[in-house]
């Protein structure tokens, strides 16, 4: 009778499978506040103390609905779906008995108006083998975190013991190039000195040779200005060259004439070599006639090919142009003459050079071929240029040698810096590049060293960012990295990345976005950045 009576007490009760005995809608956890120790009920919030028996009467009766957990009588109530088996959760308590099924057990529609199968046994198997993938991927990649740490543990040993072979190499590299260079100063000393014995030399021969040069220009001019072949230049003679009409009148006179004379009314020779030449030798100009006469021979005894006296046959007017045109090739002629020498005609041949323009160019080939060269150094000389030659290279052999040992210092130490995670298990993915590409984009991300983007229709990498530093929140802080520094933006900053780090099987870049303008995120997964997994997954947690 007892019994009965207790079941009629709590036939608005339910029990739960660990056999709490609580009124419809109370979680275990809140159950012992229902527990019914006397025969009135506290609301939750201490405003009100109902009796018992108004708990779940359908009829809200304390202002936070704490005494209506079951029923959709309290517009603020919340009913506790148990949902065995998978989640539990609360739902707000007006959707109990509303004819929608909330809870996966069905246990907000007991009123019938709806039938509500239990899904959570099976929304709970679907959620395990969910969770069972996940925790043999997290096996997996832990498993291989293992080997990256072995990898990174192996490869940050081998950069020490190599900085300490690359140190020991550069110390000898520099004593060697200290060696080459003593050897390269000493052959270089006997080398200067013979080279610039034959330099001076040379000068000195080069004076003589010009003094001669002038003297022989000196004669000429004696020679014709001696116009009547008596061995001494009159005023007379010096007349007929009107540079030397100083007042400009278009005429020489006597007076003008013995300015240059220098107080001879006739110059011998030597008088003219001493005393006038050296007042007239800026002055005086060659008659044109003779000038000419010299320059033609010159040119018949010196080879000059870049100037062209006649057209030769490859540059004769093209075949096409002579037909039938005979009769106007005169007209042609006249034409041709009164366009620039650049120019040319429908691909006629470019009119040669004006007089003045071959006069020049000829002056120009002259001066390059009569300015005298330096004669090749003496054999001995030349051995010494050779050793010193030889010592150079060596020295700059040696040079190279130091530098490319410092460069390879700088690298293994630039390594043995980088912070590689707690146990090096990111060397991994040292000096590697991964890439993700989207609808509109190509992402490439190298880490510890940049990220950069292209688009997939073609054009420029737009770099996103240098390796910046590690940027997780502790505890986590190699949970994600910061590049910065990439290429700026127009009105903006400078793009940056954050790359997010996740636990996967392989390394991959899964993903990349730009949540605001110019800052993207890139997500990562990676064997590295996964934590040691619990035994294995757990059965839902007591859902109560
Ligand atoms: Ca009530
Ligand atoms: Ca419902
Ligand atoms: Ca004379
Ligand atoms: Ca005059």
């Amino acid at each position: 009778m007892f019994l009965l009576k207790l079941c009629l007490i709590f036939n608005s009760f339910y029990m739960s499978k660990a056999s709490v005995p609580r009124p419809r809608g109370v979680s275990i956890t809140m159950a012992s506040f229902y527990a019914g120790q006397s025969e009135n009920f506290s609301c939750l919030d201490n405003s009100l103390v109902v009796p018992f028996n108004y708990v779940n009467d359908d009829y809200c009766d304390c202002p936070d609905g704490s005494d209506e957990p079951g029923t959709a009588a309290c517009i603020n109530g919340k009913f506790h779906c148990t949902n065995a088996g998978y989640i539990p959760n609360y739902i707000p308590s007006s959707r109990v008995n509303d004819g929608f099924c909330d809870c996966c057990d069905g246990t907000d529609e007991y009123s019938e108006i709806i039938s509500c199968p239990n899904k959570c046994i099976e929304l709970g198997k679907k959620a395990m083998e969910e969770r069972m993938k996940v925790h043999k991927m997290q096996m997996e990649g832990f498993a291989k975190k293992q080997e990256f740490i072995n990898e990174g543990k192996k490869a940050k040993e081998e950069k020490k013991s190599k900085l300490i072979e690359l140190e020991a190499l550069k110390i000898a590299a520099e004593q060697h190039k200290t060696e080459m260079e003593a050897e390269k100063n000493s052959a270089e000393g006997p080398e200067k000195l013979a080279k610039d014995t034959h330099e001076k030399a040379w000068e000195e021969e080069k004076k003589s040779l010009q003094k001669e040069k002038e003297i022989t220009i000196a004669k000429e001019a004696f020679t014709e200005l001696d116009s009547d072949s008596n061995q001494f230049v009159s005023v007379d003679e010096l007349k007929s060259h009107s540079e030397f009409d100083i007042d400009s009148d278009g005429t020489v006179s006597d007076d003008e004439a013995k300015e240059y004379m220098e107080e001879a009314t006739e110059a011998s020779y030597d008088h003219f070599i001493e005393k006038m030449w050296p007042n007239i030798k800026e002055i005086y100009r060659k008659p044109k006639k003779l000038e000419d006469e010299v320059s033609q021979q010159e040119e018949e005894t010196t080879t000059s090919p870049p100037v062209q006296v006649t057209p030769s046959p490859p540059l004769e007017p093209p075949q096409d142009d002579d037909d039938g045109a005979d009769e106007d090739s005169d007209e042609d002629a006249d034409e041709d003459d009164e366009t620039t020498p650049e120019e040319g005609v429908d691909g006629h041949v470019q009119p040669l050079p004006t007089g003045d323009e071959a006069k020049k160019k000829t002056e120009e080939g002259k001066d390059k071929e009569t300015q005298p060269q330096m004669p090749d150094y003496d054999q001995a000389t030349k051995a010494l240029i050779e050793a010193a030659d030889q010592a150079r290279s060596k020295y700059q052999d040696a040079d190279k040698k130091v530098r490319e040992l410092e460069k390879d210092i700088s690298d293994v130490k630039k390594i043995l810096d980088l912070d590689l995670g707690p146990d090096n298990e990111f060397y991994s993915l040292y000096s590697k590049c991964f890439e993700y590409t989207d609808r509109e984009y190509t992402y490439s991300f190298c880490p510890f060293d940049r990220a950069s983007q292209r688009s997939k229709s073609g054009g420029i990498e737009t770099s996103l960012g240098h390796w910046g530093h590690w940027d997780g929140v502790a505890p986590d802080i190699y949970k994600s990295q910061k590049y910065d520094k990439g290429q700026n933006c127009w009105n903006g900053p400078d793009r940056s990345v954050k790359v997010h780090f996740d636990c996967g099987i392989d390394s991959e870049l899964r993903g990349a976005s730009e949540p605001s303008r110019c800052e993207y995120a890139f997500s990562f997964v990676t064997p590295a950045s996964c934590a040691k997994p619990a035994p294995s997954p757990t059965t839902n947690r007591d859902e109560l």
